[in-house]
C-alpha cells in the first residue's frame, strides 16, 4: 500500500495550516507517520486520496454512527439546502430536534443548540456557574471536555497524544478554580467535597470515559458523584458528547441509570455537521438568555442544514433493535481482537462499552489516566500502521476509541479481526 499522494497533500497542508490539519489528533505523529487524506467514504468505508479502501472505525470521531453517506442522511441535507442553508431567523426544524432530543435524553427537560462539544461544554460550565454563584469545576485527568481554557486540564484526547501539559496561552487565573482528580476513584473526589462543596459549582465528567482509551465507571462511581453533587448543591453534568445516543438511545445515562442536572452533546447528534448541545432541567436551562441572564450565542447555531442531519440521524437510531445491534457488533469485533491479541501472544486490555471500545497495550489494569498512561504507545502505533497496510483505518492515539457503526457487517468485523491476527503477529515481532 502507497500513499504518495496522500504525502504530497500533507505537504501542501503544512504550509498553509498549522501542523497540516484542522484538530491535532488527526496528525497521526504519535503513531510515527503522516495522515491519510480522505477523497471519499460510505457506509463503514473509506477511500484516500491514492485510492487505498479502510474498513473505519473512527467515524469522523463517533458522529457517523449510522456510516458515511447514508442516504437518509444525505437527501435530508439535500432537501435542506435547496430552501437555504442558514437565516439567523428560528425554524420549526430547532423545534423539532429539541423535542427529539428531549424525548430520548432521560434528564432532559430543555435544550440549547451550539456548534460544537466544546461550545456545549463551555457552555453548561459558564451555566452551572451562573446557576450556583459558585466558581470551582470539578473534572477528571484523562477526561477531555474539548478546549475551553477552563477545562483544558490534565486533559485527554490530544493533549495526551501530544503529551502537551495542558496549553499555554491559559493564564493561571483561568484554571485556578478547575480541580482535576483521578477519574473512578469516588474517595478523593468526597475528600475535596467535603473540603469545599460549598464553593463546587459543577462536577463534569465522561460517564464513560474516552478519551484516554475506553474507561468506563467502577460500579458506584457515577452514582456516587450524584450523592455528592445533591448533598453539596453542585451540579452534575455529564458530558455525553461521545456516549450520547451511542451507548443507548439516552446515552450512557439510560445504561447506567444515573440522571445528570445538565447534559453536553454532540457528534451524533449532527450526523456529521457541526452540531454540539447542553440541556437539563429546566430550572437550571431557564438561566440562559434570553430567558435568563447566563449568556451563550452562536450565529449558525441549530442552522437547518445540520438539524437536519442531526434529525434524520436520531429517526434512523430510533427503530428498534439498532442498540442490539450495536451491541453485537461491539461485542464481536472486542471479543475478535482479544483473542487475536491472546494467540499473537501480546498483552492487551480490551475495553468496551456497546459499539464503543479500545485495546490498551498492556498487562495490568486499567482504571483510569495513570494507569492508561502506562500502556506501550510503540506497540500500539506499530499495530496502527500494520492495520493500515491491512485496509483497516484505527484512531490515530492508543488513547482514543475504536467507534463501530450499523454500517459494520459481520464480513467487515471478520475481515478486521483476521487483519488483526497478522498485525499483533508482525508487533510481537517486533516489541516483545
Ligand atoms: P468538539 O469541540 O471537538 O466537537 O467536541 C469536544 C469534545 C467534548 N467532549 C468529549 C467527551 C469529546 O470527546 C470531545 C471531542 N472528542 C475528540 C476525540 N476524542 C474530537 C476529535 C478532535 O479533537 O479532532
Amino acid at each position: 500500500m502507497e500513499w504518495e499522494n496522500s504525502k504530497q497533500l500533507y505537504e501542501e497542508a503544512c504550509r498553509w495550516i498549522p501542523g497540516g490539519v484542522n484538530s491535532p489528533v488527526r496528525s497521526a505523529r504519535a503513531v510515527g507517520m503522516h495522515p491519510i487524506f480522505i477523497k471519499e467514504a460510505g457506509g463503514c468505508r473509506l477511500v484516500d486520496e491514492d485510492g487505498n479502501t479502510y474498513i473505519d472505525y473512527v467515524g469522523s470521531w463517533g458522529p457517523l454512527i449510522v456510516g458515511h453517506s447514508h442516504p437518509c442522511v444525505v437527501e435530508a441535507v439535500r432537501k435542506a439546502a435547496e430552501r437555504g442553508t442558514s437565516y439567523g431567523i428560528p425554524t420549526r426544524l430547532e423545534t423539532s430536534m429539541a423535542q427529539k432530543v428531549v424525548e430520548m435524553v432521560p434528564s432532559m427537560e430543555m435544550v440549547r443548540m451550539v456548534s460544537s462539544g466544546t461550545e456545549a461544554t463551555m457552555s453548561a460550565i459558564r451555566l452551572a456557574r451562573g446557576y450556583t454563584g459558585r466558581k470551582k469545576i470539578i473534572k477528571f485527568n484523562g477526561c477531555y471536555h474539548g478546549h475551553g481554557d477552563c477545562l483544558l486540564v490534565q486533559s485527554g484526547s490530544g493533549v495526551a497524544t501530544l503529551g502537551i501539559p495542558g496549553s499555554p496561552g491559559i493564564p493561571e487565573e483561568i484554571v485556578r478554580h478547575t480541580l482535576s482528580l483521578p477519574y473512578n476513584h469516588l474517595d478523593g473526589v468526597r475528600d475535596v467535597m467535603e473540603r469545599l462543596g460549598s464553593e463546587v459549582a459543577a462536577i463534569i465528567v465522561e460517564p464513560v470515559a474516552a478519551n484516554m482509551g475506553v474507561v468506563p465507571p467502577r460500579p458506584g462511581f457515577l452514582e456516587g458523584l450524584r450523592q455528592l453533587c445533591d448533598a453539596h448543591g453542585a451540579v452534575l453534568i455529564f458530558d455525553e458528547v461521545i456516549t450520547g445516543f451511542r451507548l443507548a438511545a439516552g446515552g450512557a445515562q439510560e445504561r447506567f441509570g444515573v440522571l445528570p442536572d445538565v447534559t453536553c452533546l454532540g457528534k451524533i447528534i449532527g450526523g456529521g455537521l457541526p452540531v454540539g448541545a447542553y440541556g437539563g432541567k429546566r430550572e437550571i436551562m431557564l438561566k440562559m438568555a434570553p430567558a435568563g441572564d447566563v449568556y451563550q450565542a452562536g450565529t449558525l447555531s441549530g442552522n437547518p442544514l445540520a438539524m437536519s442531519a442531526g434529525l434524520a440521524t436520531l429517526e434512523l437510531l430510533s427503530q428498534g433493535g439498532v442498540y442490539d445491534a450495536l451491541e453485537e457488533k461491539g461485542r464481536y469485533l472486542a471479543e475478535g481482537l482479544s483473542g487475536a491479541a491472546k494467540a499473537a501472544e501480546v498483552p492487551m486490555v480490551m475495553h468496551r462499552v456497546g459499539s464503543l471500545g479500545c485495546g490498551f497495550f498492556t498487562n495490568e489494569p486499567v482504571v483510569d489516566f495513570e494507569s492508561a498512561l502506562k500502556s506501550n504507545t510503540r506497540a500500539y502505533a506499530v499495530f496502527f500502521q500494520e492495520m493500515l497496510k491491512e485496509g483497516v483505518y484505527l484512531a490515530p492515539s492508543q488513547f482514543e476509541a475504536f467507534f463501530v457503526s450499523l454500517a459494520h457487517e459481520k464480513s467487515h468485523l471478520d475481515r478486521t479481526v483476521d487483519a488483526a491476527a497478522r498485525a499483533l503477529r508482525r508487533v510481537k515481532e517486533e516489541l516483545y
